[in-house]
């Protein structure tokens, strides 16, 4: 992997735990309403998965979704100044923290409706397949969609109708206190592929490149028409379910045992041994704390929408 990309790939990541680092502190500061889910430690995935893509080519994701957005090129400041519920913000301040849109990026929105997002990305590779068009579409969705009927109805039909989908599920272990083991009778999600003789594989979603690598096969499979797959990520998030879990389902022990996995101190020290200089990955991190504040001042000095925007943007007449 070449030198520039790489150090994109873990800029992006130190992009997205510093913005989230500052998401908390400010939802704690009361300038952020509604729930938040913060992506903390699951950042390989989406900078991974989505590096595979072009501009072109549509992202959906649930609603741990700052990540996703980031890395499909919406800004620092429009994502955080969504979170804000304020005017400049993705979604014009009318979605919040879940619903992260930008057509112009292609980002077509982070769902609250767990597994909502998964037909939607189907919907949009049967638009692509009826036009002609060589644009993939990837959807994200967590280990607690998989049980949901729109999971099995949305692979069936992607693979019967070899539609350029690809489907990315972040199997962080739990779906709010559940864990997957006790509401999934087969564990192991890249197998139910099988059932729709699609082709899946299982990727150490803690590792940036492996997630990479993986999903450039899929997207690949997808451009040329060989339909979709199915890439299973095992990841884990470090904090609660949003900021009002108090995370009580799970160990301490368990925690810290991923700690070593952590995707990005790894990826720091492979990057180390390819020979980059700590004084480099310093700059990278000290360039994304000045950018994730600036963000932060932005989103504060941005104004409120207006009560005619509110309207005019939430009802169709
Ligand atoms: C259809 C539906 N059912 C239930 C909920 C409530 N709910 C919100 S998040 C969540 C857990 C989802 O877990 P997972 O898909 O694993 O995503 P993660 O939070 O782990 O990223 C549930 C059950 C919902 N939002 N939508
Ligand atoms: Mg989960």
């Amino acid at each position: 992997m070449d030198r520039e990309f790489s150090l994109r790939l873990y800029r992006q990541m130190v992009l997205i735990r510093a913005f989230e680092d500052q998401a908390a502190e400010q939802y704690g500061r009361g300038r952020i309403g509604g729930f938040l889910h913060l992506y903390i430690g699951e950042e390989a995935c989406a900078v991974g998965a989505i590096n595979t893509l072009r501009k072109e080519d549509y992202v959906v994701a649930h609603y741990r979704d700052h990540g996703h957005a980031l890395v499909k090129g919406c800004s620092t400041r429009a994502v955080m100044a969504e979170l804000f519920g304020k005017a400049t913000g993705v979604s014009r301040g009318m979605g919040g923290s879940m619903h992260l849109f930008c057509a112009n990026n292609r980002m077509m929105g982070g769902y609250a409706i767990v597994g909502g997002g998964i037909p939607i990305g189907v919907g949009l590779a049967l638009g692509i397949q009826h036009q002609g068009l060589d644009q993939v579409a990837m959807t994200f969705f967590g280990d607690g969609a998989v049980n949901e009927g729109e999971f099995h109805e949305s692979l069936n039909l992607a693979a019967l109708w070899k539609l350029p989908v690809v489907f990315v599920c972040e199997n962080n272990l739990y779906a709010m206190g559940t864990p997957l083991a006790r509401s999934s009778a087969v564990p192991e999600i890249y197998k139910r592929a099988e059932a729709y003789a699609m082709p899946s594989q299982q990727v150490d979603g803690m590792d940036v490149e492996a997630m990479y690598r993986a999903c450039s096969e899929a997207v690949e499979r997808a451009r040329r028409g060989d339909g979709p797959t199915l890439v299973e990520a095992l990841t884990y998030r470090y904090k609660g379910h949003s900021m009002a879990d108090a995370v009580s389902y799970r160990t301490r022990e368990e925690e810290r045992a991923w700690h070593p996995r952590d995707p990005i101190a790894r990826y720091a020290q492979i990057l180390r041994e390819r020979g980059v200089a700590e004084e480099e990955l310093h700059r990278i991190d000290q360039g994304v704390a000045a950018e994730v504040e600036d963000a932060v001042r932005f989103a504060e000095d941005s104004p409120d929408p207006t009560f005619e925007d509110m309207v005019r943007l939430t009802y169709a007449a």
